[in-house]
């Protein structure tokens, strides 16, 4: 249906369900016409609303490294009841992505440049990454409604950073996926095996380093040489979850990459 069809069966005005568009929260198609949004996810949607899911106004954040220096400072601090503060008031108008994108894991990344600069200590940065954890962590809800399709998120072999996983995972439910995560470390068979039973459509592995990469491109290899038509998406270096985004909704389309990602 076209857009402002959607904005009447939704019962807002046109602004309002072309903002969702605009922030993802509507998937929609671009036509000569103007948007074009398909009846099942405006009924998702509609269903979102009912639930008190619905998508709330947007904030526009002026600085965001000014944020993630506030939640650096907190989270080395120790800090959590401060950095679950900085967090929640951002949550109220930011999606969930945008926080561990461009608040959260810089913070992240800075921790890493004060641990090698021997700044802070190998406990302070456990510290620091737990806290990072347990605040996503409360945030990542299974979102009710039809699901966009099934995903398994987890770590190739070896590989303990488990926070970008756990982003995929809250990015990706926020996509309206229902996702099943495994954290970190797990043997590939076991990864495969999961993905089969629970019927899942994509399995995502997540990497920080070079070696990790490697590692999940590998386990992709390895998961789609055993079982064909599950999709899987391996990342890489400088990969983003508005990527991987992008990319699950491709496999949920049915235009998803045959070849493993990485
Ligand atoms: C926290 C942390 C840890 C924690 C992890 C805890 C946890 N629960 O995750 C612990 C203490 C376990 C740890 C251990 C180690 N760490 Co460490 N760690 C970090 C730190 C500070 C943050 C990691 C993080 O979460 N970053 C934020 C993530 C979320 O950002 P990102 O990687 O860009 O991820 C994005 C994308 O991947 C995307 N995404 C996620 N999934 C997917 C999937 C797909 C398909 C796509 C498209 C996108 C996508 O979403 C993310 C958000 O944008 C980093 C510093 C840094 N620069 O990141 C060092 C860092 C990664 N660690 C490092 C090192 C060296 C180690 C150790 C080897 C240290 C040691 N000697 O023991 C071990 C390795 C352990 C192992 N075998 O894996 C180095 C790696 C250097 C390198 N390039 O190889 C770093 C960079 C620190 C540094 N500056 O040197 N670490």
């Amino acid at each position: 249906m076209q857009l402002r069809e959607a904005a009447v069966v939704l019962g807002v005005h046109y602004q309002t369900a072309y903002g969702w568009v605009r922030q993802g929260v509507l998937p929609a198609r671009k036509t000569g016409r103007g948007y074009e949004v398909s009846d099942d996810d405006v009924a998702a949607l509609a269903e979102r609303r009912a639930s008190g899911t619905a998508p709330r106004p947007q904030i526009r954040v002026r600085d965001w490294d000014a944020q993630a220096d506030r939640l650096h400072a907190a989270i080395v601090a120790g800090d959590e009841t401060l950095a679950r503060h900085l967090i929640a008031r951002l949550a109220r108008g930011v999606p969930l992505t945008d926080l561990c994108e461009r608040v959260i894991a810089p913070a992240l990344a800075r921790i890493g440049e004060d641990w090698v600069a021997g700044q802070v200590s190998i406990a302070t940065e456990h510290r620091a990454s737990a806290i990072c954890e347990r605040l996503i962590a409360a945030r990542a809800h299974q979102p009710q409604g039809r699901p966009r399709g099934i995903a398994v998120t987890a770590t190739p072999p070896g590989e303990r950073h488990g926070l970008p996983a756990l982003m995929a995972t809250a990015s990706l439910r926020e996509d309206r996926w229902l996702v099943h995560h495994l954290a970190f470390d797990l043997p590939v068979a076991e990864v495969r095996q999961l993905a089969l039973d629970t019927r899942a459509d994509l399995v995502v592995l997540s990497a920080t380093t070079a070696d990790a990469a490697e590692a999940a491109r590998q386990a992709a290899d390895e998961i789609i040489a055993s079982a064909p038509g599950l999709h899987v998406l391996a990342s890489q270096a400088g990969d983003t979850l508005t990527r991987l985004r992008h990319l699950a909704r491709a496999v949920a389309d049915g235009a998803g990459p045959a070849e493993p990602h990485g």
